[in-house]
């Protein structure tokens, strides 16, 4: 059995958010992950498959799959190049380095870095390590809904699963995880910010949609489409996918009410998923019959990020005030 690089991490029971949704909330503390985020779960078990024998592996990313990416390669003694968007804040940028990752900043936005990736994939021989859309992420990825099945004990299970989406892949890999350990009938909100909202384009269009631009501040969610098989789950009767939005200002928001509250400090990309907490999202899903008055706990992924710190925090708060 191959050594793993992610940690089993915490599931801890949050009182206030408790107190804000009226019933248990169980935090997934991905945030602390060695990589600071959910990514090196997929990433780990990607790179473990795929990477052996290789020379060097390119990841484009928004930062926190190039994290990932960058942090297993060098535990594998492996070259990492991380190309990621200009939109990638340079603390993003230094944190690579320091993982000893070659960074290159090509394009506007992550579909611009992913196309200079694949295209180093082929002229220079590299394993291509995608961000989210992949089995062996989603693989990767699935082992969280097993820990939370552990934790909880086999008496409890979640009402509701609370997650960010960006391209999917940590969708898709929490879908595969409530297969795994039996509860596909556990409803799903998937949370995006709007301007960085390609699952909930596609969920409404009742196709794959390319969005124009990506112009949310929560740039690790900004990817342009979703992938195939998060769109393919929503399609898919046997299970709840609900897509919901939140705007920038209630992202930041939440990333605020949860440093102050659980004294953790996340991502805006996180922060679409605690929004749901906050903003009362959750109380207006139940009034509206989309999940049930009396709701089982409530499990919320804290997907993490490392593209955040206290000067970050004050530049994006400057950004959106309005
Ligand atoms: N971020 C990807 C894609 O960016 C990346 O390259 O890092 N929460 C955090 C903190 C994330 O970094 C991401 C993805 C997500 C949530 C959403 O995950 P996904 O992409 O699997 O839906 C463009």
């Amino acid at each position: 059995m191959a050594k793993h690089f992610h940690l089993n991490t915490p599931l801890l029971e949050s009182v206030s958010m408790s107190k804000h949704v009226g019933t248990t909330v169980y935090l997934k503390m991905e945030n602390s992950q060695p990589s600071g985020s959910f990514k090196i779960r997929g990433i780990g078990h990607l790179c473990q498959t795929l990477a052996r024998q290789s020379t060097g592996v390119v990841c484009s990313s928004g930062g926190n799959a190039g994290m990932a990416a960058a942090y297993v390669a060098r535990k594998m003694g492996v070259p990492a190049t991380i190309v990621v968007p200009s939109s990638s804040p340079q603390l993003v940028v230094q944190r690579l380095q320091d993982q000893g990752a070659t960074v290159k900043i090509v394009g506007k936005v992550w579909d611009d870095a992913n196309a200079e990736a694949l295209r180093l994939a082929e002229t220079e021989g590299l394993t291509y390590v995608p961000p989210f859309d992949h089995p062996l992420l989603w693989r990767g990825h699935a082992s969280m809904i097993d820990e939370v099945a552990a934790s909880l004990g086999s008496h409890v299970k979640p009402g509701a699963v609370l997650v960010s989406v960006g391209g999917g892949g940590l969708l898709c890999g929490v879908i595969q995880g409530l297969k795994d350990v039996g509860w596909t009938d556990v409803p799903v909100i998937a949370m995006e910010t709007i301007g960085a909202d390609c699952f909930n384009a596609a969920v409404k269009a009742g196709r794959l949609v390319t969005l124009d631009d990506i112009t949310s501040e929560a740039k690790c969610l900004g990817a342009k489409t979703v992938c195939e098989k998060a769109f393919e789950y929503s399609q898919n009767s046997d299970l709840t996918i609900i897509s919901e939005l939140v705007t920038d200002q209630q992202a930041l928001q939440a990333v605020e009410t949860f440093l102050n509250e659980e004294r953790v400090l996340v991502e805006m990309a996180c922060g679409a998923a605690l929004a749901a907490v906050y903003s009362g999202l959750i109380g207006r899903l139940q009034d509206e019959g989309q999940l049930p008055a009396a709701l089982g706990p409530l499990l919320v992924i804290v997907c993490g990020g490392s593209s955040i710190d206290t000067n970050q925090l004050v530049n994006l708060k400057h950004k959106l005030a309005t």
